[in-house]
């Protein structure tokens, strides 16, 4: 009854006032999210036709109560943050309309002042502003060049014609899990927190590592977001921490607990699970059924540190892939490798791709992420809940991966780890205080080549911190002299971890984002990390970035470019 009066007295209200609730109603569909504690959804799927996968992207972004705003990208069936699946040799063909509004005074930057050039969004970072925007396609070894994977000259901006990405998956693209985000120097963060992400899948895992033959894939996407309960104090269950710091960026500074405030919530394929009280999302499995779980960390800022468990038991998790490429594309693994593992590391940008076994019935289980390890200046990333995995017979089912696959060839590129580098550079992570007395003051971030000045990346200069030739193999050293940890990326190319804190460990697989261990203040040498980089493929002929993919470093000027020459 009481409903009913309601419902009467905001139709009355409609009478004088219909615009200002249909606006409401308007805002409240555009980047419409599942409420908390709601069912995981896998994210909707488009599958390329006879070769070709044909997209329209729109950008759009709605501002809520709160005071944030929201990003997705909507295809032509208003389906948000699509799966793009692709089979190697395909064609893909996007248009993305950027539909965005300007709510906020954009963030002070270097390049905010500029006016943009509506005439050619290939033209200049001159044109980058808040509601800019472009795609990165993360992982894929695809050309840096404009309409296909460039992010240093391609800016769309609001009102222009939908902008056309064009570009090929590589015959021998690994089959795995890839993505697409804005990549906007300075203003890739808000974007990204804000929601806008979506996975690419290099359809074929089945015919790399048989052991997921036959099995349901689900796809998870972890994005992180401003706090939705900024201000509430911890949960009771939690212990008591002792110090809360914020940093900057106004993100809780790591207390070195576990516990605490988090610096941003999480959510899994859209469902929120919000400090203080993480109430999970669901994830419906069939009991003790198993499945290939294909998860990246979309995160603007968050590592993931995920595991899972069975009341208090932690579960083994079986990674086949890690960063987009089975772990036995290494030759001298077999075809039905799977490495078991209690807890799987991702940072920022990272995917890994695993083998889960769903509890028996009346068994609780939780998807947890663990609390990782940020140093004193990095952000509080705290044990929590994400998922919790609810079992029965009639849970839906999830598309399977084909039963009896044909093998992949093998490769014919001789592994990385086998080919002798022709020279070694050594690059290093470091950040400065802009006010040294005063920790409040903003920070520079810096990504240096050893022998060069630090300074934040300038997209403006288009002079190369680095040139590599097409054809070869490199060893950097990458440093880090700050102290907190950084997620080292490059686009375009895989590379293998050879030394890891100065030991070798020569991992047998490869990454395209690693982490970069913090500096203790303490030790006679900086932590730093040995990678084998990958410029054999052609494609990786041209200008491009490397960069720490924690967002708000890479705003902050943490990226450097580099060219490849043919
Ligand atoms: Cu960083």
């Amino acid at each position: 009854m009481r409903n009913n009066v309601i419902l009467v007295s905001l139709a009355c209200v409609c009478i004088v006032g219909c615009s200002v609730s249909l606006h409401a109603e308007a805002a409240e569909q555009i980047c419409s999210r599942p409420p908390i504690g709601a069912t995981v959804a896998d994210p909707p799927s488009l599958h390329s036709v006879h070769g070709v996968l044909k997209v329209e992207l729109t950008a759009r972004n709605a501002r809520q109560a709160d005071g944030s705003t929201r990003y997705c990208f909507i295809d032509a069936n208003d389906a948000e943050s699509p799966t793009l699946r692709v089979n190697p040799g395909d064609l893909v063909i996007l248009t993305l309309k950027n539909d965005l509004t300007d709510f906020t005074p954009a963030p002070a930057s270097p390049h905010s002042h500029a006016h943009p050039n509506k005439s050619n969004p290939c033209a200049t970072s001159d044109a980058m502003t808040g509601v800019s925007t472009n795609l990165h396609f993360h992982g894929l070894t695809i050309p840096p060049v404009c309409h296909q994977d460039d992010v240093l000259h391609t800016f769309i901006q609001p009102g222009d014609q939908p902008f056309e990405y064009r570009f090929r998956i590589p015959q021998d693209e690994a089959p795995g899990l890839y993505w697409y985000h804005p990549h906007i120097h300075g203003f890739t963060t808000q974007q990204v927190l804000g929601g806008a992400s979506g996975a690419i899948i290099v359809e074929g895992i089945e015919r790399a590592d048989k052991a997921v033959a036959g099995l349901p894939e689900r796809v998870f996407i972890i994005r992180d977001q401003n706090l939705l309960n900024p201000n509430a104090p911890p949960s009771k269950f939690e212990p008591v921490v002792p110090k809360l710091l914020i940093d900057r960026d106004g993100d809780a500074a790591n207390n070195g607990t576990g516990f605490g405030k988090p610096a941003k919530d999480l959510s899994v394929n859209f469902v929120a699970v919000p400090y203080p009280d993480y109430r999970p999302a669901v994830i419906e499995m069939k009991p003790g059924e198993q499945q290939l779980w294909r998860v990246l960390n979309a995160s603007g800022i968050t590592y993931l540190n995920l595991q899972l468990l069975f009341g208090r038991t932690p579960q083994q998790l079986g990674l086949v892939a890690i960063d987009g490429v089975p772990l036995n594309q290494n030759p001298s693994l077999p075809s039905d490798f799977v490495d078991w593992q209690t807890h799987l590391g991702v940072p920022p940008g990272a995917r890994v791709e695993f083998i889960v076994k769903g509890p028996p019935a009346g068994t609780p289980a939780l998807l947890v992420t663990k609390t990782v390890d940020t140093g004193t200046g990095g952000e509080n990333d705290p044990n929590r809940a994400l998922a919790i995995i609810q079992v029965s017979q009639d849970a839906p089912e999830f598309s399977q991966l084909a039963a009896s696959p044909q093998p992949l060839p093998p490769s014919s590129t001789p592994w990385l780890g086998s080919v002798a580098p022709v020279r070694v550079r050594r690059l290093y992570f470091s950040e400065k205080l802009l006010d040294p007395n005063n920790p409040n003051s903003a920070t520079e971030f810096y990504l240096t080549v050893d022998g060069q000045t630090p300074r934040p990346f300038d997209p403006n200069l288009g002079v190369p911190n680095i040139v590599a030739r097409q054809g070869t193999v490199e060893d950097w050293i990458i440093e880090n002299r700050s102290n907190e940890l950084h997620a080292f990326h490059i686009h375009q190319l895989h590379f293998m971890l050879l030394d890891y804190r100065g030991r070798p460990v020569n991992e047998p697989f490869l990454r395209d984002t690693v982490n970069v261990p913090y500096y203790n203040g303490r030790d006679l040498e900086y932590p730093s990390v040995r990678l084998r980089m990958d410029f054999r493929d052609p494609n990786t002929v041209g200008d491009f970035v490397y960069h720490c993919h924690l967002l708000e470093h890479e705003d902050g000027g943490m990226m450097g470019m580099i060219r490849v020459e043919p």
